[in-house]
């Protein structure tokens, strides 16, 4: 048996791209709720372009989503019926607390996650917490910039104790921030950053991170004083780079973007800013601002397992020309030629993740949990709705086969495997429903039309059959 008896089965899901309800129990305004579907998206969640409302001009696919605000229940009932062990799932910070400066908590929001929590208990499902999943109120963002400022760090304290406190022996997994290195990549969706012209970017980002590390650790240290049962982990949109050529500058490249991805990692793990990162940020004239204690508060609380999302690994290069063709994609990557891509050009490389598992493994030493791992295909329903996703089966076969690879042969310690979106849901890159991860289909299109009907897909009772056999029967 290649995974552990207790190994945890399920799927993974944001508030923001699922619950919809966005002005419902109320709940305050985010960052995740104001970025449009269309070309504006990208400038937006990149922090070029300010939106910090909604218009007229533009659909906001988030306000809605899937409605699991008030289908929760029913959607449940489903995961449990697949065989789920864990639902990842994430809180929208708003529906606690509107603001995100309060006193208070908003004891409507609270109820709402703690139903939902109960709700998953009665299938024997064990709740995964993302703290924050890419979500920034936007009264903090308007008044304080968002995580550039240092007031930041209290007032996720705040938000960590009273949600630990509230859901004691409710929930005991959690996540501090979803994907922390998406503040590299796409700042204001990752971090309600956005950027004013004279803004030196890098010293913004780095600053911010750091009192997200900060953050983190405070919420590491209080999860473990609520309930010494609490295990928390970090999170990071993994995907190791291959060099593109055999040329030492294209492996010294692939080097340094991992290292760009692993800084987080290193911090919330190890404890401490790495060398690299510091030699670095001297170089370029950055220069974090830290608060007495700060270095002692990041030794002290590391995390307990270390989390990841693995779509896709990742290629670097020196050449000028093939950098050149990786504009505007999250990830800059070029293509690898040894490789088929998604419809979306997500490149499909399950060796990847047991190679990225290894990574990981070697460098930290402690337990590892995919948090996040599919693919975003277009689904076409027959004339009953049902969609036969066989494409979806490989994929995920694949890549599970990889993962028991890691756990068999290498001896990777791995907690347990959450597929992203297992039910349709809004995607974060391009705030389309087309694009779809999920065993069960919903019925909404990009522009917000449908009946919001939940159908299985063929994936749903393969997915049963490979958690009823704890990953021995991964056939279709
Ligand atoms: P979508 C880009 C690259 C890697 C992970 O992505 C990413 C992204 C953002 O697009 O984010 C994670 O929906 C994220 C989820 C997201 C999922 O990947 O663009 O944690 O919120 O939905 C898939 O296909």
């Amino acid at each position: 048996m290649a995974f552990r008896k207790d190994f945890l089965w399920g799927g993974a899901t944001a508030a923001n791209q699922c619950e919809g309800g966005y002005n419902e129990g109320g709940r305050g305004l985010a960052n995740v709720d104001v970025v449009p579907i269309g070309k504006d998206r990208f400038p937006i969640i990149s922090g070029q372009m300010k939106m910090f409302d909604f218009d007229d001009e533009h659909f906001y696919p988030a306000k809605e989503a899937i409605d699991m605000y008030h289908r929760y229940k029913e959607d449940i009932a489903l995961f449990g019926e697949m065989g789920f062990k864990t639902y990842r799932l994430s809180i929208a910070w708003t529906r606690i607390f509107p603001n995100g400066d309060e006193a208070e908590p908003n004891e409507e929001g609270l109820k709402f996650y703690e139903d939902l929590f109960k709700e998953c208990h009665k299938y024997g499902i064990e709740p995964l917490v993302t703290i924050t999943h890419f979500d920034c109120p936007m009264h903090l963002i308007k008044k304080y910039g968002a995580w550039r400022s240092r007031e930041l760090v209290g007032f996720y304290e705040n938000l960590c104790k009273v949600i630990f406190n509230r859901y004691k022996g409710l929930v005991k997994y959690w996540l501090t921030f979803n994907e922390i290195n998406m503040i590299l990549h796409a700042p204001f969706m990752g971090a309600g950053l956005y950027f004013e012209e004279d803004d030196n970017k890098e010293q913004v980002k780095y600053q911010a991170a750091h009192h997200e590390l900060v953050a983190s650790a405070i919420a590491t240290k209080i999860a473990h004083e609520v309930d010494p049962e609490n295990k928390v982990g970090c999170m990071l949109a993994a995907g190791s780079n291959y060099p593109y050529t055999p040329k030492p500058e294209d492996v010294w490249a692939g080097k340094q973007n991992d290292r760009e991805n692993y800084f987080f990692i290193d911090v919330q793990s190890r404890g401490e800013y790495p060398a690299y990162a510091l030699k670095e940020m001297e170089r370029n004239g950055i220069e974090i601002k830290m608060e007495e204690g700060d270095k002692e508060l990041l030794k002290a609380h590391t995390v307990d397992f270390i989390s990841f999302s693995y779509y896709s690994s990742r290629v670097a290069t020196v050449d000028p020309e093939l950098l050149e063709q990786t504009q505007g994609n999250i990830f800059a990557s070029v293509k690898n030629p040894y490789l088929e891509a998604s419809e979306w050009g997500w490149q499909i490389d399950p060796l990847g993740l047991r190679i990225t598992m290894n990574d990981l493994y070697d460098r930290y030493q402690k337990p590892l949990f995919i948090v996040e791992n599919g693919l975003g295909a277009v689904d076409t329903p027959d004339e009953n709705g049902y969609v036969e996703d066989d494409y979806r089966i490989e994929y995920l076969a694949a890549h599970l086969q990889a993962m028991k690879d890691a756990v068999e042969l290498d001896g990777v310690d791995l907690w347990g495997y959450t597929t992203w979106g297992c039910i349709d849901l809004v995607s974060a890159g391009t705030g389309e429903m087309k694009k779809r991860y999920g065993f069960i289909y919903v019925d909404r299109d990009n522009e917000g039309n449908g009946t919001l009907k939940r159908t299985k897909k063929k994936s749903f009772d393969w997915y049963k059959k490979v958690i009823a056999s704890n990953g021995e029967d991964l056939s279709n």
